[in-house]
């Protein structure tokens, strides 16, 4: 199994730290889907990472796809294998991997030159992180979907999906604003699968 990965992408984070909470065998390929010299198209048509590619050759993308995936190999189960019981950990998952999305497109619209840049994608973008967070804290409360004594998969996208914040948006200090996310973290964080996968100061 061979996962295309850049470091620094959070939502190939979540699937390497699933793949280390699993104990699974997998081989990285580091490739950088900016890069003109990118490989990640031929394994993925929308050119965006993660994807996988299985041992009997098939490829899945995206993050909460190969998750599924990685479910049938299996190892600690990540989600429940009851379809209700699975709602609220998909639906905590998608909430963290939608404020990342909503980070990234920030990050990226912020990183043009400034007289290209639009204000108003930003602030909106801005507004969903808040929003975001703020729904998150409140699921964390009502632990709604979080692992609780064993860890599953919406808990780590939103590890990694806080993680994508420490890493590109440390001024937003989400800890100071939500203490019940900033205690968990601090733990979640500690974990081995998270202090592994760090990324990289670029
Ligand atoms: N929904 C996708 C998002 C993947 C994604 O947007 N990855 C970024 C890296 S952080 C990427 O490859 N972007 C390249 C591009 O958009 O062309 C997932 O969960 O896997």
């Amino acid at each position: 199994m061979k996962l295309i990965a850049s470091l620094t992408s959070p939502y190939a984070r979540k699937i390497r730290i699933a793949i280390a909470e699993k104990g699974l065998t997998c081989a990285l390929e580091v490739d950088i889907p900016w890069l003109p010299e990118t490989n990640v198209p031929a394994y993925n048509p929308l050119g965006k990472v993660p994807a996988l590619v299985a041992d009997d050759g098939g490829v899945w993308y995206d993050s909460p796809v190969i998750s599924l995936y990685l479910e049938t190999l299996g190892g600690p189960p990540l989600m429940p294998v009851d379809r209700v019981a699975n709602l609220p950990v998909r639906q905590t998952e998608a909430l963290a991997d939608g404020i990342t999305d909503a980070a990234v497109t920030a990050f990226l619209e912020a990183r043009r030159p400034a007289g290209q840049q639009d204000a108003d994608t930003i602030e909106r973008q801005l507004a969903k992180i808040q929003r975001g967070l703020a729904a998150l804290e409140e699921r964390l409360l009502q632990r709604k979907g979080f692992g609780g004594a064993l860890i599953n998969i919406a808990d780590i996208a939103v590890g990694c999906t806080l993680g994508y914040l420490d890493f590109r948006f440390g001024h937003l200090h989400w800890r100071t604003t939500h203490p019940e996310l900033s205690a968990w973290a601090a733990k979640l964080f500690a974990r081995p699968s998270f202090a592994s996968t760090v990324p990289p100061a670029v």
